[in-house]
């Protein structure tokens, strides 16, 4: 199975234009600078880092009027498409993407390169997808127009064209393959979509009263059942702010430090990961890189670090 192999390949995307808050375009660093292709070494991967990819800065662009349903789009769109290739040449290699972020908003790219790598060789994938919030608005139903709260509506096909048909096809991913998990923020547009999809989310109450264990056997379960496999992508707002401090979109009543290990463990004992993000991380917010080693522990977890 893909997720036995061990490769592993780093690829950054310093992004922060799907975003308010900036300071999360740091996130590759620290989540370096927290030790991690180190700690994936001597957890017995063969690392490659691979660097950054481009991304504009907010600066060399004005926000526009025509721009406040969906700001920076082209900008977005741009870094994205080439995160996909990125990935995609990761998975010919036979390594397993590591992606760090950036903004949520780099989920549609990693998610293309996935997508289009296993498309061709005739399978579906699912998501498990960590996140306070569950991020599918589309530009119509987004109170801000930030394009990281819109990231699973276009890999579902909604939204932008020039989002949703990235690597030439839409959608990239099936509502049924995918579990949102740790929702306790979510917009009324939002509501309403994943009500029609039949998308399955997991809020913060559900974990606190099936414990975060039988969550993620059923999620695991749901996401894997006619896929080949599954990308995680872990947005560090999930975690409660105590832990994780350094994050753009605080939402208090989060995720336990031990429950967002434990998921990230689960998910590799499941043997059914094809990709891992760790996204959302704040430098500016943080505190003497708390959060970006939470980030870096986490990954570590999710590629198999076990204490015994
Ligand atoms: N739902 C809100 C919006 O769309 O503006 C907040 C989204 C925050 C997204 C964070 C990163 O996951
Ligand atoms: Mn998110
Ligand atoms: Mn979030
Ligand atoms: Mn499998």
């Amino acid at each position: 199975h893909p997720s036995r192999q061990r490769k592993a390949t780093i690829v950054g995307v310093p992004m922060d234009l799907g975003a308010d808050r900036r300071g999360v375009d740091m996130g590759p660093s620290v989540v370096r600078i927290a030790g991690l292709s180190a700690k994936l070494t001597e957890l017995g991967y063969t690392v490659e880092d691979i660097g950054n990819v481009p991304v504009a800065l907010a600066e060399m662009r004005r926000v526009t009027d025509t721009d406040a349903r969906h700001k920076y789009l082209s900008e977005v769109a741009k870094s994205n498409e080439i995160l996909a290739n990125h990935v995609e040449a990761i998975l010919e290699q036979g390594a397993l993407p590591v992606v760090l972020g950036g903004d949520h908003s780099i989920a549609i790219g990693s998610v293309a390169g996935i997508a289009a790598y296993y498309r061709r060789r005739g399978h579906r994938i699912g998501i498990i997808w960590i996140d306070a919030h569950a991020d599918i608005n589309t530009p119509e139903s987004s109170p801000s127009g930030n394009i990281h709260g819109m990231p699973l509506a276009v890999l579902l096909g909604y939204g932008p064209a020039l989002l949703t048909q990235i690597g030439g096809f839409a959608p990239k991913v099936r509502p049924e393959d995918c579990a949102i998990i740790g929702v306790r923020q979510i917009d009324d547009g939002e509501r309403q979509l994943a009500r029609q999809l039949g998308l399955r989310v997991y809020t913060m109450r559900d974990l606190d009263e099936r414990g975060m264990s039988a969550v993620m056997d059923e999620a695991l379960d749901l996401v894997t059942r006619h896929t080949i496999g599954f990308h995680a992508t872990f947005d560090m707002d999930f975690v409660d702010p105590y832990y994780a401090p350094g994050v753009g979109t605080p939402v208090p009543g989060g995720g336990t430090y031990r429950e967002s290990h434990l998921a990230m463990e689960k998910i590799h004992d499941s043997g059914n990961m094809l990709s891992v993000e760790m996204v959302e991380i704040n430098a500016v917010l943080d505190t003497h890189n708390r959060t970006g080693e939470l980030g870096a522990e986490l990954l570590l977890s999710a590629l198999g670090k076990k204490i015994l």
